[in-house]
């Protein structure tokens, strides 16, 4: 079977670009360049181009991987997106990336695009740990390896904070318009925060810089969503059934897509709008409610089936009594939670239960798992916070918090950049050590003694359940 490229006749029941491919030139950067930004912000704009067609290819960035912008050369920049959702699978061949690139072999070129005038912005995925900040402050963690490293070598940088400044300060050097800058991770006020560790890391190369960032910059905040596994042998088989091509770089997800993004950009944006998105004057109320009911639960469930031997979210939502915590669990976090403009809370929980519980998506928990120290503090640590100082119960998150222990305890070390800390406090004994580790809980947690005892009560009774 021919591998996909430009040339491939797809089957009729294939959707593909509806715009002139060959015409769209470069007028994005968009850094991580994993499954979730090709099943999401890619096929946006391909919609986008669709209804008004610009000068918004992208070209894709990614910070450590080689194979994947090898592959997406090799394909001419197209590749597949099934949607699965029970009843029928429905790909699309996506054609809004245009080329790409991996940064640790081809430094110089991804400056030079960041300094081209025709780049308008910048997109990220990179993962929370990534961006290298300290939880607890919400600031620059200098001591972060990419930080350290751009911070020394800010002419040659490898991490994500790195590259914008140094692609800003190039832009400023040159009298260029500073690019927008649009974060599409899993963090709270997305925008806010990147604004804030671009500027701690650039006031500490050249004041002047950062006023110029300050003043021109554009950082919206967005929220983003969409369910992604990572994709399988499986995906890539039945991808090539489908489409009657072979595709490296095939995903499946489900069908449901939302992203929210702050109407806030130095120089025009594509018509995301087209393939629904939503512009909003404040994206904070729908960030909060996804992290929370969304991510949390997630989390949760992610838990549950590492110390039950559960691999897939959809084996999870399979046993009742786990489905009742997952319940009880988006309980407690609505409580914490505003309005939210134009969205029914109660018809969202519903959905975000059958989202999970979908047979065709095979999410492993080990992928949600990984990396708790970077998800929790948004996701569980805050919510607690809140439901604490309003004299609400914050027992459901230090139930969490006690499973994810319960999962460093029997499956460590774990896939965490602080593996290392977490394995020497969970050899101390007990969960107290875990609060003494410096920036992960915030003080309100470390200080109360109601927060303390539930998550030590939880934890010893998974000891004694044997988890
Ligand atoms: C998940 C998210 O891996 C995780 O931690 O909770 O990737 C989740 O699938 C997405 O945010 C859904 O939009």
């Amino acid at each position: 079977m021919e591998r996909l490229s430009p040339k491939t006749v797809l089957p009729a029941h294939v959707l593909r670009p509806a715009y002139d491919r060959a015409a769209l030139t470069p007028g994005m950067v968009h850094i991580g360049i994993g499954a979730f930004h090709r099943a999401h912000q890619a096929i946006y704009t391909d919609a986008a181009l669709a209804v008004e067609f610009g000068p918004w290819g992208i070209v894709g960035v990614s910070l450590r991987s080689t194979a994947i912008a090898q592959d997406m050369r090799a394909q001419g920049g197209l590749y597949s997106v099934m949607t699965r959702d029970g009843d029928a699978d429905s790909a699309r061949v996506v054609g809004s990336e245009i080329d790409a690139l991996a940064a640790t072999q081809e430094r110089a070129r991804l400056l030079a695009l960041l300094t081209d005038p025709a780049i308008r912005i910048v997109t990220l995925t990179v993962s929370e740990k990534a961006y290298g900040f300290d939880p607890s402050t919400g600031r620059l963690d200098p001591t972060h390896p990419a930080v350290a490293a751009d911070l020394a070598t800010p002419d040659t940088p490898t991490g994500a904070i790195g590259m914008l400044v140094e692609g800003l300060a190039r832009r400023h050097a040159a009298e260029l318009p500073p690019f927008t800058v649009l974060c599409c991770d899993n963090l709270p006020a997305n925008g806010r925060l990147v604004r804030r560790l671009v500027l701690d890391m650039a006031e500490r190369r050249d004041a002047p810089l950062a006023a110029w960032i300050a003043e021109k910059g554009r950082f919206p905040s967005s929220m983003v969503d969409r369910i992604v596994p990572a994709a399988t042998d499986e995906t890539r088989a039945r991808a090539a059934a489908l489409i009657g091509a072979q595709d490296t770089l095939a995903l499946e997800t489900e069908a449901f897509s939302q992203w929210v993004i702050e109407e806030d950009f130095v120089d025009g944006r594509p018509a995301w709008e087209a393939g629904g998105a939503l512009f909003v004057a404040d994206v904070e109320p729908y960030e909060k409610m996804k992290l929370r009911l969304l991510n949390g639960s997630h989390s949760l469930i992610a838990y549950l089936g590492q110390l039950h031997g559960l691999d897939h979210v959809r084996d999870v939502m399979a046993v009742p009594a786990h489905v009742a915590r997952v319940r009880a669990h988006m309980e407690a976090a609505a409580a914490t939670l505003d309005p939210v403009p134009g969205i029914d809370l109660a018809a969202y929980r519903a959905q975000l239960v059958a989202r999970f519980a979908n047979p065709a998506m095979a999410h492993r928990t080990v992928q949600i798992a990984m990396d708790g120290t970077q998800k929790l503090p948004q996701r569980i640590f805050a919510p607690a916070v809140e439901a604490l100082a309003s004299g609400g119960d914050a027992d459901a998150f230090a139930y969490v918090t006690a499973l994810w222990l319960a999962y460093v305890r029997r499956m460590g070390p774990v896939n965490d950049p602080r593996a290392a800390e977490l394995a020497a406090a969970e050899s101390e004994g007990g969960s107290a050590p875990f609060f003494a580790l410096p920036g992960l809980f915030p003080a309100q947690l470390v200080t109360s003694t109601d927060w303390r005892q539930r998550v030590a009560l939880h934890f010893s009774a998974l000891e004694a359940a044997g988890r």
